[in-house]
């Protein structure tokens, strides 16, 4: 069974003008501080962590089309599209650390320049795929799939910032799973577009063995692509990661959530992780911060190989007395 192996890339990318709140561009130094790049090297990883991408502050910044802050939004994606497909040359799988979940824009778009086509799987309690003009918020957190989607390119208006986006996504390539609260214009692009989710009612239904096991059978019956995963730490339940902008009721356990990267991890497909939406101001004492952070260290030890069997080495001996 599985053991580390894996040469990793940690891009951390503090940035939270996809959405409203403040707090969630601290994600990506609290993930670290709670050990990442120790707890991955402890379980045979190799690690190189570029350090965290800088944003400048830009100034006249008036909504466009109804898309909030669209030139930072723009210009911090186009910036770190450039970082992960630098992390993808250097041969690593990329883990980008957020930060809101707009920047899966440029995440997804910097691995799709260096790996061509990808299997995409979202595991969120939200579809983040409303166009700017089915958006009840006008928040791009909400809207990242729309602009990847190739299928949805011709619904996208013209945003100053954002002409640098080409859609690398198709439809059929595209799984959701954990969905709980999700908006009427993007339930409609998701039975249009006859995309694949598995809502909670699903993994209810299911559970979440049977979840994966269609997963991938979906994704493979489409020919193995490089798997790029991007977690949302709002699927779990609110009781699990508490701190986080968007909390919605009735989400994934920690063990589903556990077994999700287990299973892509045994894929031996995975080629770039976001980890996004960790928000230690939306957490209310330092039980709940924890509890949040944790959550996400530990989905990314699963994702490189972290077992809950337990593992040794090959040449391990029970001591003698
Ligand atoms: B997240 C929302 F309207 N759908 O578009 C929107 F409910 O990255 C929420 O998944 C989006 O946390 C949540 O603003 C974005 C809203
Ligand atoms: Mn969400
Ligand atoms: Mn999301
Ligand atoms: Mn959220």
């Amino acid at each position: 069974f599985t053991r580390g192996h894996h040469s990793v890339g940690i891009v951390g990318a503090p940035f939270w003008k996809g959405q409203p709140r403040a707090g969630v561009e601290l994600g990506p130094d609290l993930i670290r501080n709670a050990g990442l790049v120790d707890k991955l090297k402890g379980q045979g990883c190799t690690v190189k962590d570029y350090g965290n991408v800088t944003f400048e502050e830009v100034t006249n910044d008036e909504p466009i089309n109804g898309v909030r802050r669209p030139r930072a939004v723009g210009r911090a994606n186009e910036k770190l599209s450039n970082v992960v497909a630098r992390v993808k040359r250097d041969g690593h799988t990329c883990v980008m650390l957020g930060g809101d979940h707009s920047l899966a824009i440029g995440s997804i778009h910097g691995h799709a320049s260096c790996r061509g086509e990808l299997s995409v799987l979202w595991v969120d309690a939200h579809a983040d795929i409303n166009t700017p003009l089915t958006s009840p918020t006008g928040n791009v957190h909400g809207q990242p799939m729309s602009y990847l989607i190739h299928e949805l390119h011709s619904k996208i208006p013209a945003i100053a910032d954002f002409s640098w986006i080409t859609p690398c996504v198709w439809a059929k390539d595209l799984v959701y799973i954990g969905l709980r609260d999700v908006d009427p214009g993007e339930h409609f692009i998701l039975k249009n577009l006859n995309i694949k989710m598995f809502s909670m009612t699903d993994v209810d239904r299911l559970g979440i063995a049977k979840v994966m096991e269609q997963t991938c059978d979906y994704l493979f019956s489409k020919g193995k692509k490089p798997i790029h995963l991007s977690y949302d730490i709002d699927a779990l339940d609110p009781s699990v990661s508490p701190a986080t902008g968007t909390p919605v009721r009735g989400g994934l356990t920690y063990r589903e959530g556990i077994y999700i990267t287990e299973v892509i991890n045994q894929t031996g497909l995975l080629s770039a992780v976001d980890m996004v939406e960790v928000n230690p101001k939306r957490g209310s004492c330092d039980a709940e911060i924890d509890s949040t952070v944790t959550a996400a260290v530990d989905l990314l030890q699963s994702c490189f190989g972290r077992v809950r069997e337990g593992t040794h080495p090959p040449d391990y001996q029970v001591p003698k007395p």
